[in-house]
């Protein structure tokens, strides 16, 4: 028998896109639908390679819908899938976990949701196939679930549909913890697992394999995003490939700007690692952030009017890619090009100044509350007291520490650009 499946897990819908949702020129309604979009291109390559069945390996919802609109959408993509023969199993996992979900709708009846109290079996007789899984009751699963999966069932190609952290995973909620050895211990020809946003093969004959989200929500869910998709040849996989769903694409771009001499060529070193970021993969949309850093000659001019030079950067960019990238942020990590270590030691009055602001870093939260409260008095009745989290906050020893570690950087940059510098 031969046929093929598509393997996708943690389509989060409706999950908003964090970090963009406030910039400027960003198409707001692209980045909302991101998840949905993405969600359609699925049942798209579904209908297009003629799949057999769909598995959602669980947090198909990010959580409880707002409103019915969720699964108004979702049950009209699913009668797609119906109408082409294609069958959907799913399991919930711990964002769509049964207690977590107080609306529902009836889904079409190619979709089948398998049960949240006990492992539960589907034969498909036609395909020889059987599906396994169990679906998470509640958000926090802690127990093994995989190890009541009942062992596979002979003649038949065995999948099992699992939402788990298998043995803890950086950045996920360790929830129905496995070895991946119990997994292989049952005999299955394909495990089916969710909950890792990363994509991640375990496991080659049997496979075992997280195929990652369907979109990335935030910069920490970086690359391409997608499916796999499985075919079955006389009981045997043949190939198991990813295939790329994702509407936006999350990057991180490290800058190195060492050596610039003026921050207009920082900011064009910034437009063009973006583009070449950008035009990796071809059409879609790109969301990155900028990590600039090197010791360089701009650094003075960057760090006295970042804001300005932030918005250079965003605006070359926009004019460079046409408005398909976005940058979600910019962070100047540049240092002077002086060897700070060498100007401490200096016996002159820079010298003195470095060595004073030295003594401050390492002053403990009693002391820099004194030095705010006494010395910086004058300078704290002139800053505005309003102006959002940007405002600078001397009550806060942390931000005064923060501020800190600039001040030497931007004092001799001054100093030595104006001449001071003896
Ligand atoms: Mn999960």
């Amino acid at each position: 028998m031969t046929f093929k499946f598509i393997h996708s897990a943690d389509i989060h819908l409706d999950s908003p896109l964090c970090g963009l949702d406030r910039y400027e020129g960003a198409p707001a309604a692209e980045i909302r639908v991101a998840t949905r979009e993405a969600f359609t291109n699925l049942v798209r390559l579904a209908i297009d390679e003629n799949v057999s069945f769909v598995l959602i390996s669980g947090d198909l919802y990010d959580g409880d819908w707002k409103d019915y609109n969720t699964g108004l959408f979702l049950s009209k993509q699913l009668s797609e899938l119906r109408a082409a023969g294609i069958r959907v199993f799913i399991v919930a996992g711990n964002h769509d976990a049964e207690s977590r979900i107080s609306r529902s709708l009836r889904m079409p009846e190619n979709v089948k949701i398998l049960s949240t109290t006990t492992p539960e079996t589907v034969i498909l007789e036609d395909i020889g196939a059987a599906v396994h899984g169990q679906g998470f009751p509640v958000g926090a699963v802690t127990k093994d679930l995989a190890s009541t999966y009942p062992d596979a069932a002979k003649g038949f190609f065995n999948i099992g549909l699992l939402h788990t952290s298998i043995t803890g995973r950086e950045g996920h909620e360790n929830y129905a913890p496995c070895s991946l050895e119990t997994l292989l211990s049952k005999s299955y020809d394909y495990w089916a697992l969710g909950h890792v946003h990363k994509r991640e093969v375990l496991h080659e004959n049997p496979w075992v394999v997280f195929p990652g989200n369907i979109q990335g929500r935030y910069v920490r869910e970086t690359g391409p995003k997608g499916c796999t998709i499985v075919s079955v040849e006389d009981g045997i996989c043949r190939s198991v490939e990813h295939r790329d769903l994702h509407v936006i694409r999350w990057a991180r771009c490290e800058v190195d700007v060492s050596g610039s001499t003026h921050p207009e060529d920082v900011v064009d070193r910034v437009r063009v690692t973006v583009e070449e970021e950008f035009t990796k993969e071809s059409g879609g949309f790109l969301a990155a952030r900028i990590h600039i850093a090197g010791p360089c000659k701009a650094h003075g001019a960057l760090s006295e009017n970042p804001e300005k030079w932030i918005n250079e950067i965003r605006s070359a960019v926009t004019d460079a890619c046409g408005g398909s990238v976005w940058l979600e942020k910019i962070k100047i990590g540049t240092s002077t090009e002086v060897d700070l270590e060498q100007m401490i030691k200096r016996n002159d009055s820079l010298g003195d100044l470095l060595r004073y602001i030295e003594t401050l870093e390492s002053a403990d939260t009693q002391e820099l509350t004194r030095l705010v409260a006494d010395d910086l008095a004058d300078l704290k009745a002139k800053l505005p007291s309003e102006g959002g989290k940007d405002r600078i906050n001397l009550e806060s020893p942390e931000r005064v520490r923060e501020i800190l570690k600039d001040v030497k950087h931007v004092l001799i940059s001054r100093l030595i650009s104006t001449g001071i510098e003896k």
